[in-house]
């Protein structure tokens, strides 16, 4: 906590602040150590930082990462208000998310053939679990460009697109090859063509069951995405594991961290070597090597050889103290921070002496221009904008602010201490993030602290505790908690972009490329599903239902089907208002779909039960909203 204000000063604080904002109706920030001294302090310091009153509206989006929860979470900064969950790798209830045959084309269309068949082979069409842990927006020129956000799913080694416009996934692809996909991040010059995704987890480069034992068949692989399309550009085999990557702003090279160089299997192996390393890789040689069909194909995907000691053009290992873990660049587009995690360093590269690593067979340690020992576990690192990195420190529990600059003036012998300040964190944090921290225009404003362990903070809920995640005010080299709160499993990173960076629509376009297929289908059957319309087409066993909401009722209150007919129900939403979501839940039958103005939704099932089912909008709509449903009769099969 900051100085002087105790766990109970600070919600009595809070509890002043609000009855201040609702009386004076204007912007009170907590600056500083008590609200009264804040406003006396300086208002315009306060406006600065303000949490927005209610009816407010936020000044960023904080697009988070859910663990294996599986989806994609959006918040209000500086308020950390929970705004949207977007269903990605997991299921959803709410919006039928996994279940639609929208969702179900987007989650299946790019599975590879053996994932399709061992799904099969469980009574199943998609992965019902993701594990979301890195999401990051797609850049033009070193800054976001507001078109998508992308993330990885590590327990099922895929990778997907989110769109920003309407806020839903466009494409989850399979990442062949590579096992367990963690470290991801967007290029960020001159745009972003690739998406770089990382395989944590080592396999035998022929993984048929024959072969357990013997390292020396583990390989591992580094992915880079066509962006554009979602397809694998190509592959990189590496020695060792990954674990984060991140690349510079020059569209020359990207990283990868590796905690496990020694390819060890178990604990005691993988914590053998006192170096592990960071590995570079060098984007324009990899596509002249691809060019130059330098690569061996597997599995459909073209793989450069770039082990340690093998082409050495493409790769170089540079050695850093044992199993670092975030590797993260800096805006001022020199200084890249590679997190010591089990060293209590931060290794900093300076990628303008890449070249020379590539050019000649200099020590690739002659590219490391600082290694301040900042505390214990240092994990990610973020960035001011204004020199200064932020890093937090798992075990210590803190965060701490430290100058890069002094940080290589110390590595070269002068004497200065890089450490500003140090601050203690509500407990044991991983990831952190500052506005726009990741961009050329890493403003310095807010810092977010998402923290392992919430412990005590919270009332008990239970031997599963929620996770605790913070956000400080920062100003200058002062960090002030604004706001402290629990979050459910478990998000791993976050990103904080300005609100003028992202402008979504609130009605969907008619035409857009999410039914496309459902409105293929609607033509053929004759069917205006622009317009309002009913309609039962019969299609051998297939049943297509057609109607279309507006509030508070559906088109058709009811429809006839035969007992273990095929049954898709097609539903136009044709009210255009923002936030009129209509919903479809049909009884006793695991279906359920969101609506959204203008959209048009498909559910596929069987009618496998005679009788009478009722079906009911579960969005709610208008005041006749539980008004708003009808019947479905299915009658016996004919024997
Ligand atoms: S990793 S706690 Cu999944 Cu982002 Cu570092
Ligand atoms: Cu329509 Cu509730």
């Amino acid at each position: 906590m900051s100085e002087g204000l105790s766990r109970r000063g600070f919600m009595g604080a809070t509890a002043t602040g609000a009855a201040l904002l609702g009386s004076a109706g204007g912007r009170v920030g907590l600056m500083g150590g008590t609200a009264a001294l804040t406003l006396a302090a300086s208002e315009a310091k306060a406006q600065a930082h303000a949490t927005p009153a209610p009816g407010e509206l936020d000044e960023y989006y904080g697009f988070w990462s859910s663990g294996q929860t599986g989806e994609m979470r959006i918040l209000g900064i500086p308020s950390m208000r929970e705004l949207m969950r977007v269903p990605v790798f997991n299921r959803c209830s709410a919006t039928g998310w996994g279940s639609t045959n929208e969702s179900l084309k987007i989650l299946t269309q790019d599975m590879m053939p053996q994932t399709k068949e061992y799904l099969a082979a469980q009574g199943k069409k998609v992965h019902d679990n993701g594990d979301l842990h890195h999401v990051h927006m797609s850049f033009t020129e070193g800054k976001y460009d507001g078109r998508f956000l992308f993330m990885n799913d590590k327990a099922n080694t895929r990778v997907a697109r989110v769109r920003c416009d309407v806020m839903k996934a466009d494409r989850i692809i399979d990442i062949p090859n590579a096992k367990a996909i963690h470290g991801l991040r967007p290029q960020k010059w001159p745009r972003t063509n690739y998406v770089f995704a990382n395989g944590e987890d080592e396999v035998p480069m022929v993984n048929d069951g024959k072969v357990l034992d013997d390292p020396s068949q583990y390989v591992n692989f580094y992915t880079a995405i066509n962006a554009d399309d979602m397809t694998i550009a190509w592959q990189v085999m590496v020695s060792g594991n990954l674990d984060n990557t991140d690349c510079d702003y020059d569209g020359k090279y990207a990283f990868s961290t590796s905690y496990n160089s020694e390819m060890g299997m178990n604990l005691a192996e993988m914590m053998e070597n006192d170096m592990d390393h960071v590995v570079v890789f060098n984007l324009k040689e990899i596509e002249a090597g691809i060019a130059a069909r330098d690569f061996i194909e597997l599995n459909g995907v073209k793989v450069i050889d770039g082990r340690k000691g093998q082409n050495k053009k493409y790769t170089r290992y540079i050695p850093i103290p044992n199993s670092p873990h975030g590797v993260n660049m800096a805006p001022d587009k020199v200084h890249l921070c590679i997190n010591g995690k089990l060293s209590p360093t931060v290794s900093v590269i300076d990628v303008r002496k890449l070249d020379a690593l590539f050019d000649s067979d200099i020590d690739p340690r002659s590219a490391v221009v600082a290694e301040p020992e900042l505390g214990l576990g240092p994990l990610h690192t973020c960035f001011d904008g204004k020199g200064n990195a932020l890093t937090t420190l798992f075990l210590d529990s803190q965060v701490v602010m430290w100058n890069i600059e002094k940080a290589v003036q110390a590595y070269g012998g002068a004497d200065v201490d890089p450490i500003i300040t140090k601050h203690d964190v509500q407990y044991q944090p991983g990831h952190n993030s500052t506005s726009m921290g990741e961009t050329l225009d890493a403003d310095g404003k807010f810092y977010i602290s998402m923290n392992k362990f919430s412990k005590d903070r919270f009332l008990n809920v239970g031997p599963l505790k929620p996770e605790n995640e913070q956000l400080f005010a920062i100003d200058g080299e002062t960090l002030t908690l604004m706001h402290d709160g629990p979050t459910f499993a478990e998000p791993h990173d976050s990103i904080v972009v300005h609100r003028s960076v992202v402008n979504p629509l609130s009605v969907w376009n008619r035409n857009d490329p999410m039914w496309a297929d459902t409105r293929a289908q609607a033509e053929a059957d004759g069917v205006d599903i622009d317009d309002v319309h009913d309609a039962v087409i019969r299609d051998g066993n297939k049943v297509r239902v057609y109607m279309s909401s507006m509030a508070p009722a559906f088109s058709l209150e009811s429809f006839t089907v035969q007992q273990d007919d095929e049954v898709t129900v097609i539903i136009t939403n044709l009210d255009d208002i923002d936030d009129l979501t209509h919903g479809f839940t049909l009884n006793n039958h695991g279906v359920a779909m969101e609506v959204a103005p203008q959209a048009t939704a498909s559910v596929t099932f069987t009618a496998a039960k005679p009788g009478v089912y009722w079906y009911y909008c579960q969005w709610f709509c208008h005041a006749l909203h539980m008004e708003m449903r009808g019947r479905m009769f299915v009658e016996p099969r004919a024997i």
